[in-house]
């Protein structure tokens, strides 16, 4: 069986050909599909992006296509960058442009109160509570429906990247229950916790 994932993003097609392959299924992405036209994120919340890019490309292939939209909520900057995340930088953003971004932003909103800040054992800052969020849609083309989920997971922002597994914002999200960033975690470990995960369980527990 596969399961076609409407993402560009190959950290996604990581976590769930991992998580998909746990139950013998097989992921193709749109590396697999490069003709597809880009779909364009307008929506003004994770679902609405996520359902936009789910329904475009499984009318498009004419097949039920699962799409996933992400970001990060930092409490300290309002809720950015939100659903701009992959974007938070700028034109050209990548993971660690958009890394250097969230510190920067958040360094201007510390620096009167950095003395109050939490500090870890070895000296870097917790700067301000976040959480990731994950809206799952699958849309299948013939009976013209939506199934659809959400997970979300709490942790903080820490000034010190840490950990090479995972992608995006993962080595600046600390969680305080592991004592460990999430790029820390093993693709087990963070399959098992995280917004994608729990998202993915809620979804898969629709279907069953
Ligand atoms: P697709 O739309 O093609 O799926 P994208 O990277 O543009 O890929 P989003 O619009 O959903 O995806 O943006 C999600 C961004 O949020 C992504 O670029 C990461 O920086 C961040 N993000 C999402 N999930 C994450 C995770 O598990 N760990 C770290 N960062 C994550």
């Amino acid at each position: 069986d596969t399961v076609v994932v409407a993402t560009k993003n190959a950290g996604k097609v990581r976590e769930f050909a991992h998580a998909f392959g746990k139950l013998g299924m097989n992921v193709v992405s749109m590396f697999d599909y490069p003709d597809l036209p880009e779909v364009v994120e307008d929506g003004a919340t994770f679902a609405e992006n996520a359902r936009k890019k789910a329904r475009t490309v499984a009318e498009a292939l004419k097949l039920p296509v699962l799409a996933d939209d992400s970001g990060l909520d930092v409490a300290r900057l309002g809720g950015e960058p939100g659903i701009y995340s992959a974007r938070y930088s700028g034109p050209g953003a990548n993971d660690a442009s958009n890394n250097v971004k969230l510190l920067t932003e958040l360094s201007r909103c510390t620096e009167d109160e950095a003395d109050g800040l939490e500090t870890l054992s070895d000296g870097s800052k917790l700067l301000s509570d976040a959480r990731f969020v994950c809206a799952l849609a699958l849309y299948d083309p013939h009976a013209e429906t939506f199934i659809e989920s959400e997970g979300f997971m709490t942790g903080q922002i820490t000034d010190r990247p840490r950990g090479q597994n995972g992608f995006g914002y993962d080595p600046l999200f600390w969680l305080p229950k592991f004592g460990r960033s999430m790029a820390e975690l093993t693709p087990e470990e963070k399959n098992a916790i995280s917004h994608r995960g729990q998202a993915l369980e809620a979804l898969l527990q629709q279907l069953s």
